[in-house]
């Protein structure tokens, strides 16, 4: 099974059956190598400004080129300035709209995923993110062709009408990160393939993750912004403030500790 790109017209409808939706092309080969040029300058000049600490040994791959969290917060370098402009470009928040109404920016992020990097296991986002009532929603953006072989992106349509639930253990030769959610029974994983440009857009329910990247040279180069709806009452304290369309900051209440996995339910970014 692939993903379908339907119509723009069905998008909607297509996103409330699968919880996932891929559009095609919504950024041209200049702005990929734009954003590609940018985050690699970035990573090869100090990989430690932006770099997640996922509590890497010195020896793995990731260690130099860790995911970048939350660039929109750093104006001040070029990497910054582009993900909070991308975060409130109009092809985003239009498509955005259109599956959960109005919209407000909360989480930029930049993966690397070099050859021979270890992939994410499968997880849902609002298990981070604590957006409610409603949850919140993924772009995740190829800034490189990507296919099984490294590593793009698995979902499992139809997951995201499950609650979000408390994760297992990941196995860690294959995930940088601990959690595990596992598709639900009857559900099954579909392989995105993407090129560079295309867009997913997700559910914050949605189980999906990555497999290592296998390949002997293909980087898995990705901008991932999340959104929440402007109707959100509260977020969970990491995502604040918010991203207005019109760039300005936003605040929100706090989303309380505590849910479904009680007092160890993690406040940090994923
Ligand atoms: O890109 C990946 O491998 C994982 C990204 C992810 O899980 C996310 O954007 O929520």
């Amino acid at each position: 099974m692939t993903l379908r790109t339907p119509p723009a017209s069905e998008r909607a409808r297509h996103y409330t059956v699968d919880g996932v939706l891929q559009v095609d092309r919504l950024f041209d080969a200049s702005e990929v190598e734009a954003i590609r040029a940018t985050f690699v300058e970035q990573v090869g000049r100090d990989h430690e400004a932006l770099g997640a600490d996922d509590g890497l040994p010195d020896d793995d791959v990731l260690a130099r080129f860790p995911r970048f969290m939350q660039p929109h917060r750093r104006p001040e370098l070029a990497v910054g300035a582009l993900a909070r402009r991308l975060m409130t470009d109009a092809r985003l928040l239009d498509v955005a709209r259109t599956l959960i109404g109005p919209a407000y920016g909360a989480q930029s992020m930049f993966y690397f995923k070099p050859p021979g990097a270890r992939g994410q296991a499968f997880h849902q986002d609002n298990y981070f993110l604590r957006a409610h009532p409603e949850t919140c929603l993924a772009a995740w953006i190829a800034i490189d062709d990507c296919d099984a072989e490294n590593g793009a992106l698995a979902v499992v349509p139809g997951s995201h009408t499950m609650e979000v639930v408390c994760p297992e253990t990941a196995d860690a030769r294959e995930s940088f990160t601990q959690g595990l959610v596992r598709p639900p029974a009857g559900m099954e994983p579909v392989q995105t393939v993407m090129r560079a440009g295309d867009v997913l857009f997700f559910h914050g329910s949605t189980v999906h993750g990555s497999l290592p990247n296998t390949s002997e040279s293909r980087f898995r180069r990705s901008l991932i912004f999340h959104y929440v709806p402007c109707s959100s009452v509260e977020v969970s304290r990491w995502y604040l403030p918010l991203v207005g369309p019109d760039g300005s900051d936003v605040m929100i209440a706090e989303a309380s500790r505590g849910g479904p996995c009680g007092d160890g339910w993690a406040g940090a970014a994923h």
